[in-house]
């Protein structure tokens, strides 16, 4: 058990600012929303993160659209123009007025004529997990709430991402997974969206830094009042190195298949897509789309579903993700695990084991956590670390990922109980991107765009 943890039963009573009524939560999560928006896109938050993130823009568009659906769509408009030729939505859109972010487009060099990047807007050349197929569906039922003038542009959205949703969907399935395993490979952390989530301690403990790693400045660190809040240097130097490595491919997707140092199976992004083809896949039929592509849809997730019920480890009951080098499970118990709960696959005593997991004491239902949603990494495990980002703290974002993905599947009440804890965890309304899990104690950066949405799908 990890020392951070504080014993059963005698965890500190948490002293926390008051709770804001929800009709003033709303608000304020609106008004965060609207200082965030740079006019096309929103910045994922306002110091620390100033550009697009793909996945944060997604999970914008779900709150813009209880906002303005029209507003919502050009976030997504915005990222989709963004997109590459192989398909590939890339993790970061750079705002041409905002400075301050390091790596910044020259770091990556993605708009220098690298082949399939836009020269502009300049992005980066990785990608982050699929929800975007999410957000479209919640703008369809945002419009279909409103009058005809919001269904109509929906309706019209929908038409023109439909392809370049596809083409994303397609690039994941075909190039990210060439071997058929029913898995997504990634090339850097940062493609999970979990940065230093412990997930990937070991594929990192092998990435050796060249030392013609080219000498750089961290800015992140200055944005934030603690910087052991965030992943440390040594982790750093890792994240850039794999970027040079990419850079000397050209970003080409054989080749770094080949030749990258990092490369893992990552079963949350893998129901994510999943999820995410199903979704599309509906929204498709509906709207007339061509049939040829929802059979496409429906067999990627059919195997996507099929690959991370299978890398269920038989002890635990958690999913695993794969070090591809060195064809070892990743056993550590992250959040990650409960991937199939978010896209369903598993036999019913399992699944029902997985959920009684979720919500035991080694997670959810931990008596010290000030809120029942899952920390990033099990307290009960030693790699916990209560304040450390991806580490163990609890994600609002990933609070509503469950939430939403356990509405989907008919689990009401659990759901509503995900929506009630998360708005514990976010109730004094400063929006942070991460919380201390026995304490509340808002971390990382405030206003973070994608708490605020999460916010106002939960109460609006
Ligand atoms: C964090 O990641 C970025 C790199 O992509 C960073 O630390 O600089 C992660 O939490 C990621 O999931 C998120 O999309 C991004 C922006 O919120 O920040």
């Amino acid at each position: 058990m990890s020392t951070e943890v504080p014993p059963r039963g005698r965890a500190p009573v948490p002293r926390r600012p008051a709770r804001l009524t929800s009709q003033l939560l709303a608000a304020r999560a609106a008004y965060v929303l609207r200082g965030n928006d740079l006019g096309v896109m929103t910045s994922a938050a306002p110091r620390l993160y100033p550009h697009m993130w793909s996945w944060d823009a997604a999970f914008v568009a779900v709150g813009l659209a209880r906002l303005s659906v029209p507003r919502a769509i050009t976030e997504l408009d915005t990222l989709l123009g963004a997109q590459w030729g192989n398909g590939m939505i890339p993790h970061i859109v750079f705002s041409p007025e905002a400075t301050g972010y390091f790596p910044g487009p020259e770091r990556w060099g993605c708009h220098l004529g690298v082949a399939g990047a836009p020269p502009f807007p300049a992005t980066s050349g990785i990608c982050q997990p699929p929800v975007h197929a999410v957000a479209a569906q919640r703008i369809v039922e945002a419009a279909r709430r409103q009058g005809r003038t919001d269904r109509h542009a929906a309706g019209e959205f929908l038409d023109r991402a439909w392809r370049p949703l596809v083409a994303w969907h397609r690039w994941l399935a075909e190039r990210r997974d060439p071997d058929g395993t029913g898995r997504v490979v990634l090339h850097h952390g940062w493609e999970s969206g979990m940065d230093n989530s412990p997930r990937w301690d070991g594929p990192y403990s092998r990435v050796v830094v060249g030392p013609d790693l080219p000498p750089y400045r961290r800015r992140d660190t200055d944005a934030v009042g603690d910087p052991s809040v965030r992943p440390s240097d040594r982790e750093y130097d890792r994240y850039l190195w794999l970027i040079e490595e990419m850079r000397r491919v050209g970003y080409d997707d054989a080749a770094m298949h080949a030749a990258m140092s990092f490369a893992v199976e990552d079963v949350l992004v893998s129901a994510l897509l999943a999820v995410s083809c199903d979704v599309l896949a509906d929204l498709g039929e509906e709207r007339g789309q061509p049939a040829a592509d929802v059979t496409d849809l429906r067999g990627w997730s059919a195997r996507f579903r099929r690959g991370v019920a299978e890398s269920v480890d038989p002890g635990t009951g958690l999913a695993r993700d794969r070090d591809v080098r060195t064809g070892e499970w990743l056993a550590t118990a992250t959040v990650a695990g409960f991937a199939p709960l978010l896209c369903g696959g598993l036999g019913r005593a399992e699944e029902a084991r997985l959920l009684a997991l979720f919500e035991s004491d080694a997670w959810c239902g931990h008596p010290g956590l000030v809120a029942a949603v899952p920390p990033s990494t099990s307290p009960a495990v030693d790699g916990f670390r209560a304040r450390e980002y991806w580490r163990g703290p609890q994600w609002p974002v990933v609070a509503w990922l469950f939430h939403w993905s356990f509405a989907r599947r008919g689990w009401a009440e659990r759901a509503a109980v995900l929506r009630e804890e998360g708005l514990r965890l976010v109730g004094a309304g400063d929006f942070a991107e991460y919380y201390e899990p026995f304490t509340g104690e808002p971390l990382g950066s405030m206003q973070q765009s994608w708490t605020a949405a999460a916010v106002l799908d939960w109460l609006c």
